[in-house]
């Protein structure tokens, strides 16, 4: 690709992880995303084809093609994998919102689903994001199918389902919106405080750092963290990218966002967090482009990689992040 180190061999040196979320088409049939994935990145996650949706299409089966192509591959190239996600209220499949479920049977089916897919990628996936997005904007906890059926338990029985399939697997709640001190990451916190005074094996928390208009500030994600790290809890950052209002960016934007990736990457050394997940590998394939809202909302360029899988500003900030370090 070029004479300069990669990205990958400079954050392995600081014990780091950069990683990026994988589309299993764009795997396929874009060599240059394929190959600044393989080349640049020491982890990642698959983007869908891990969802209940994307896996079970079709009532009674698995497909596991796509999330086995993405998990292959990371394998092959030796990069840590965070599978992603077990129970969402999202992308669930069409059959199941229309199934007629008792609450007992719903139980089951999430007790089958996590035991069938924890269990087929058990030597493989190095971390879970068990549950996503259980916690709503308002602090309280989302009322959603899993919810209604079980109440706030599901959880704990997700990643007690987990944990006695694979012992050995990381395993951790993930969600948006709680990455500095707020009042959200105070629920999410106080979440975390039940499940441990439950005795639910729990190893850490992942926090998306979608930072879509606002910036968290970096002190205050280093304070989140920390508290969360007081708990006993691993933390992660696991979905990130960096927008800017459409109709008010800054004068540099590209500057301004490499700016505060260098200082999350600077954040996260502080704090001993060490694993960085973006939400993609390139611009062109960001999901704040397929999401029509968003994108009229927002600078569609949130990642290290421009369209075309070329190193952006944000792409040196980061080296140079870790660079320092050594
Ligand atoms: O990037 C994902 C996009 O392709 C899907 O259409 C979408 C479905 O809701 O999910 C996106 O990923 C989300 C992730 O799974 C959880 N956190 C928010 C992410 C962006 O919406």
């Amino acid at each position: 690709m070029s004479n300069e180190r990669p990205l990958r061999e400079i954050a392995h040196e600081c014990g780091f992880k950069v990683g990026a979320a994988v589309d299993s088409d764009l795997l396929r049939n874009d060599v240059s995303y394929r190959d600044a994935l393989r080349y640049e990145f020491n982890a990642l996650t698959p983007e869908n084809a891990l969802k209940m949706g994307p896996l079970r299409p079709i009532r009674g089966t698995y497909d596991f093609a796509d999330a086995d192509a993405i998990v292959n591959f990371g394998r092959k190239h030796g990069m840590t994998i965070r599978g992603h996600t077990l129970v969402w209220h999202n992308q669930t499949p069409a059959w199941f919102q229309a199934w007629d479920y008792t609450d007992e049977q719903l139980r089951r089916f999430l007790r089958d689903h996590i035991h069938t897919v924890v269990g087929r990628y058990r030597s493989k996936i190095d971390t879970w994001d068990v549950v996503n997005e259980a916690v709503s904007d308002d602090g309280t906890m989302r009322e959603t199918v899993w919810y209604d059926a079980m109440g706030e338990r599901y959880i704990d029985r997700a990643f007690e389902w987990a944990n006695e399939i694979s012992p050995e697997t990381d395993l951790y709640y993930n969600d948006y919106g709680a990455d500095a001190v707020n009042k959200k990451s105070d629920a999410v916190y106080e979440l975390m405080e039940r499940l441990l005074d439950r005795g639910v094996p729990i190893d850490g928390v992942g926090f998306q750092l979608h930072a879509l208009g606002d910036r968290p500030n970096p002190e205050s994600v280093g304070e989140n963290f920390r508290r969360f790290q007081d708990l006993g809890l691993d933390v992660q950052i696991t979905e990130m990218d960096v927008a800017f209002p459409a109709d008010d960016p800054p004068e540099n934007p590209l500057e301004k966002q490499a700016e505060y990736y260098g200082d999350i990457v600077r954040t996260c050394l502080a704090v001993d967090c060490n694993m960085l997940i973006t939400w993609g590998v390139n611009d062109a394939g960001s999901w704040v482009r397929e999401f029509k809202d968003f994108a009229s909302r927002y600078t569609v360029d949130p990642l290290l990689f421009d369209d075309h899988s070329n190193r952006k500003p944000a792409y040196r900030a980061v080296r140079d992040a870790l660079r320092r370090v050594k």
